[in-house]
């Protein structure tokens, strides 16, 4: 029989390792199956699909709005989508989930909840030094807020899990829930 199509959709902090975890259960939810998978990048999204965006409420609520709709698109046609923006707010991300789900896909909701105080000590990018420097406002954790998920269907915390041990945690539920 013919599986769902579905939307692994990451949330959490810059730097909290969504890119990371969705880059690697790309690569073995693609070594694992034929079936098609598109990893909508942030970068990616950004540059393409939102590039007029900025980060105020409205606009970060239309670029999840923007992704939940691809990934709905995706999953119509029984792909799989994985998508890893910060989306900080709950109504945001009830909106792609119903969207998802309207067009036949399942919507797994993994919020990436590694502590900002984690995140801005790795600071891989630089970004919160330049929030401290004060060149850099509205920044997610720590001058703009994140609604953490109530209910997401998994929590991961990077701060102690190595990225192979996130990527089994996801495929472990997407078999146990009979989406791979
Ligand atoms: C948060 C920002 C901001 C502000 C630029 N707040 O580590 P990064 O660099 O690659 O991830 C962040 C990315 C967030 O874009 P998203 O599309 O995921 O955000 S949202 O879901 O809210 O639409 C960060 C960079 O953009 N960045 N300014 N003010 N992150």
């Amino acid at each position: 029989r013919v599986k769902q199509g579905f939307t692994v959709f990451f949330t959490g902090f810059s730097g909290s390792g969504k890119s990371t975890i969705a880059n690697a259960l790309h690569e073995a939810l693609l070594a694992a199956n034929e079936r098609s998978i598109t990893l909508l990048d942030g970068d990616v999204v950004r540059t393409f699909l939102s590039s007029e965006l900025g980060f105020s409420k409205e606009h970060r609520d239309l670029n999840i709005k923007r992704i939940g709709f691809v990934a709905s698109e995706i999953n119509k046609a029984g792909g799989i989508a994985i998508c890893a923006p910060i989306a900080p707010y709950e109504v945001a991300r009830k909106f792609a989930r119903d969207l998802v789900n309207n067009n036949q896909g399942g919507f797994v909701e993994v919020h990436i909840s590694t502590p900002i105080e984690v995140c801005e000590k790795r600071d891989r990018k630089g970004l919160y030094a330049k929030v401290r420097a004060g060149q850099l406002k509205g920044f997610t954790g720590i001058d703009d807020p994140y609604e953490a998920p109530v209910n997401p269907e998994l929590k991961i915390d990077t701060t102690d899990t190595t990225v192979s041990e996130s990527v089994k945690q996801i495929l472990s539920f997407l078999q146990k829930e009979g989406y791979i």
